[in-house]
């Protein structure tokens, strides 16, 4: 496909506009699923969860909860595993295992959460108090609650997974052993990562309404990606896609959590059908910290080869992966994302690994934003490992082995193509801001607090076309489909398949769209978030919003400028429609060197195209309206460095960021406050992972963080005002140059605050090598050192 030209400058591309939606969301006018009132006859539900991580489920009395006034119904896997097809949870890829995840088990709960029932009544309350009295005949089995468990192999979580293994990928380019031969030394290191999850800040929920007469559901749920979630709930319903309408309300957050049904919608989906009732279910804080999803789970263990002036030759990574009871996508995606993301933005020619994929009874994992947020930390932290091990400065080390203009284009070892790609320049800006030297000098001052830098330059994966999939052995298409009309009015109507969640994308899709069209902004709207509605679009993750959805835009909106300006034509009496413009919604032509008006507005064109046909050049069809799909390239990659300062509290172990800097690249900018607003909280999101969020799972697999007094997250006051800067480095081969940058920030938070608090820890002769790095851990830690 041929790529358009960056736009010019002065249209919307670019411009820093505050965000359309933020009027209603901040006069609390907006519309969220607990907003929606419940529909005449409404059930509520509540889900009966396995208080065991793994156990036999006996007989299941529902008896005195059915007895409860207003309950209409509890339905069992029996009951509902008639009427839905389970989820096939891992795609039928050669070397990996299928598991098919009932939508309630019958037979074995899998983890402490594991819905077995499903009670309905007229009130929430009611569905509450019956919930309790359904009696369950649990018979408590071994459980596995970490992979060295799951390792010995004396209970397997999945029958159908022998070992506990779900799937073990490798590689290594064909000299890494001559690397590490011809290496002056090689070192080790070790990062362990803690389970977290995505703590929206509204958990889940759905409300589903069957019309029998006319056979068709509509749900109304909060979901990242409307026509995928259409498609999998209308496959597993064994419904048309014609019979399912998925209208998605304003969403408070998803990270990841909302892309595909999960069990509980399946279950309202078809509780709804079955009992011919709507149903409304709103999950509390409890289930989505403990029950939704998780992720994260992970321990590497990196070789480095380098020569003693830390030039990179070679590096191996083994990791193992805590997958929990399931995973909501394919297994073979992690090694997938360790060979196209780890090896970041250095010159590593040689380079291998070795994913595995085990199986525990904890909480089921799936994609949060960031893939492999730990990558980045692992790179980087290996980075600094080299550092000390040869008594190099951190900064020095990275400077050596960064990939800088005169590489590019660049080809990893694992093949991946890096083309407009200035990590050199993202670090040297991020060092130069942050004042490292000055830090540095700092840090050889007599002080009672331990002063620590952290450096984690990320190179973000975002687009992920088709091509990317195909090559990954992944099904699924990366393209985004774009329609745009213009009304007799003059006012736009553009829509694709994204849903946003927090992106702000009734704001930035318009500038993309209104840009490629020349439409004034203020005249143009982008409805989303309806199945019905938007064109079929694989939805919103990835960080490929802005390059797929608004590339698609962008150029659905050139489409469509080509018939206005034919049009324009015909109506001036002009042979052909070159030397024409449209731009802010008016009509302009070229003479003499200088743009002016026509005196012919998009409103005029579109009444023209609309309502007098006669009038357009011959054989062009009326109305004006523009369908576009495209596909972006296999993979598009933008990139940042942060730069973190932190003080420990040597006495107590207490940390605090005194300063955070990032410095990032990605692509023409579509809305610069946007892609701040982004930063400030993907950063956000990464430094909370790395201090102090953890799922956690005790000894016996017990879940033991079940709210928010169990499972921190960083506020306002534990986080610095992040200092940002950028630069714009347009992508050759996207529309516009426009590049994705939503998870960037997690990883560098991750790694720039792990790295600057090991820094730090490092003049006590300290090393953390596994989150969270809490102030109890880290006393902990020094404590340790103190003691040997
Ligand atoms: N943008 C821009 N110019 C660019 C790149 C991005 O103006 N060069 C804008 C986009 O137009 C879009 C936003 O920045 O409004 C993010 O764009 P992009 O990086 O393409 O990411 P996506 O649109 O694909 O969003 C998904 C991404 C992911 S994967 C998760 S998870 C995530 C996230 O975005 N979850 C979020 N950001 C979130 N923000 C909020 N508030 N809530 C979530 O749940």
């Amino acid at each position: 496909m041929i790529v358009p030209p960056p736009p010019e400058p002065g249209g919307p591309l670019g411009k820093a506009l505050r965000r359309r939606e933020d009027r209603r969301l901040l006069m609390g006018q907006g519309r969220f699923l607990d907003d929606i009132p419940a529909p005449p006859g409404c059930l509520h539900a509540v889900f009966v969860r396995s208080p065991h991580p793994h156990a036999r489920i006996g007989p299941i009395d529902t008896a005195a909860a059915r007895a409860v006034p207003g309950v209409a119904a509890v339905l069992t896997g029996r009951d509902l595993g008639a009427i839905v097809a389970p989820l096939r949870m891992a795609p039928p890829i050669a070397g990996l295992l299928p598991m098919d995840m009932p939508v309630l088990p019958t037979d074995i709960a899998r983890f402490v959460g594991d819905p077995v029932a499903l009670v309905l009544a007229a009130s929430r309350s009611a569905a509450e108090d019956a919930a309790e009295l359904v009696q369950v005949a649990w018979d408590p089995l071994p459980a596995i609650a970490s992979i060295a468990q799951a390792k010995q192999a004396a209970a397997l979580v999945d029958p159908a997974v022998p070992g506990n293994r779900v799937s073990r990928q490798g590689f290594a380019t064909p000299g890494l052993d001559a690397a590490f031969a011809r290496a002056d030394r090689v070192v080790e290191a070790r990062f362990a990562q803690q389970r977290q999850t995505h703590v929206p800040l509204e958990p889940r929920g759905v409300l589903a309404i069957w019309d029998a007469g006319r056979e068709h559901l509509t749900l109304r749920v909060g979901t990242q990606a409307p026509h995928p979630y259409r498609s999998a709930v209308a496959s597993r319903l064994r419904l048309k896609e014609f019979q399912v309408t998925v209208e998605s309300p304003e969403m408070g957050g998803g990270f990841g959590q909302k892309i595909i049904p999960l069990r509980e919608d399946l279950c309202i989906a078809a509780a709804s059908r079955l009992l011919n009732r709507p149903v409304r279910w709103r999950e509390t804080r409890a289930e989505n910290l403990m029950t939704a999803m998780m992720a994260r789970e992970e321990t590497i263990v990196t070789r480095a080869a380098v020569a003693t002036d830390g030039r990179l030759l070679g590096l191996t990574c083994a990791m193992e992966v805590d997958f929990g009871a399931w995973s909501f996508f394919p297994a073979n995606y992690m090694a997938r994302v360790v060979a196209m993301i780890l090896p970041g933005p250095y010159r590593l020619r040689d380079y291998g690994y070795d994913v595995q994929v085990w199986l525990t009874n904890k909480c089921p994992s799936g994609p949060m934003r960031a893939p492999m947020a730990v990558t980045s930390w692992v790179m980087e932290g290996t980075m600094d490992a080299v550092a000390r091990e040869l008594g190099l400065d951190p900064l020095a080390v990275r400077r050596i082995n960064s990939i800088g203009d005169a590489d590019l284009p660049f080809t990893t070892a694992t093949g991946e193509r890096y083309d407009a790609l200035t990590p050199r320049a993202t670090l040297d800006a991020a060092a130069a801001a942050i004042g490292y030297d000055a830090l540095r000098a700092g840090q050889a001052q007599p002080r009672d607090r331990l002063l620590g830098i952290g450096l984690c330059t990320v190179v973000e994966s975002t687009t992920y076309g088709s091509a990317f999939y195909r090559a990954a052995g992944i099904p699924g298409s990366g393209h985004e489909v774009a329609t745009m009309r213009v009304e007799p009015s003059g006012a736009v109507i553009a829509s694709c398949g994204l849903m946003g969640s927090g992106q702000g994308y009734e704001t930035s899709l318009a500038q993309a769209a209104a840009a490629g069209l020349g439409a004034a902004l203020d005249d143009l709207v982008i409805q989303i978030g309806h199945s019905d509605i938007a064109p079929y679009g694989m939805g919103s993750r990835g960080s490929r919003g802005a390059a797929a959805g608004g590339g698609a835009l962008y150029m659905a909106g050139q489409r469509l400028k080509a018939k206005v300006l034919a049009i324009a034509a015909a109506m001036l009496d002009l042979n052909s429609a070159a030397g024409l413009d449209l731009r802010d919604g008016v009509v302009l032509r070229l003479v003499e060197g200088a743009w002016v008006e026509t005196g012919l507005s998009l409103a005029q064109v579109a009444r023209t195209a609309h309502l007098d046909p006669l009038r357009l050049p011959p054989g062009m069809e009326p109305g004006l309206h523009a369908v576009l799909a495209y596909d972006p390239p296999a993979m598009t990659y933008a990139n940042s460095t942060h730069a973190c300062a932190v003080e420990i509290d040597p006495a107590t172990g207490a940390l605090r960021v005194l300063r955070h800097v990032v410095a990032e690249d990605c692509g023409t900018r579509i809305n610069p406050l946007i892609v701040a607003g982004q930063t400030h909280g993907a950063t956000a999101m990464g430094l909370s992972g790395a201090m102090m969020e953890h799922a956690a799972y005790a000894e016996d697999g017990q879940a033991v963080a079940g709210s928010f007094m169990d499972y921190a997250i960083a506020r306002a006051d534990d986080l610095p005002a992040f200092e940002l800067s950028h630069h714009d480095t347009p992508s050759p081969s996207t529309p516009a140059g426009i590049k994705g940058m939503a998870e960037g920030g997690t990883m560098g938070g991750i790694g720039a605050l792990m790295n600057a608090v090991n820094d730090a820890l490092a003049r006590a002769g300290v090393h953390l090598d596994s989150g969270p790095a809490t102030p109890a851990r880290i006393w902990a830690a020094l404590q340790a050192a103190k003691d040997t």
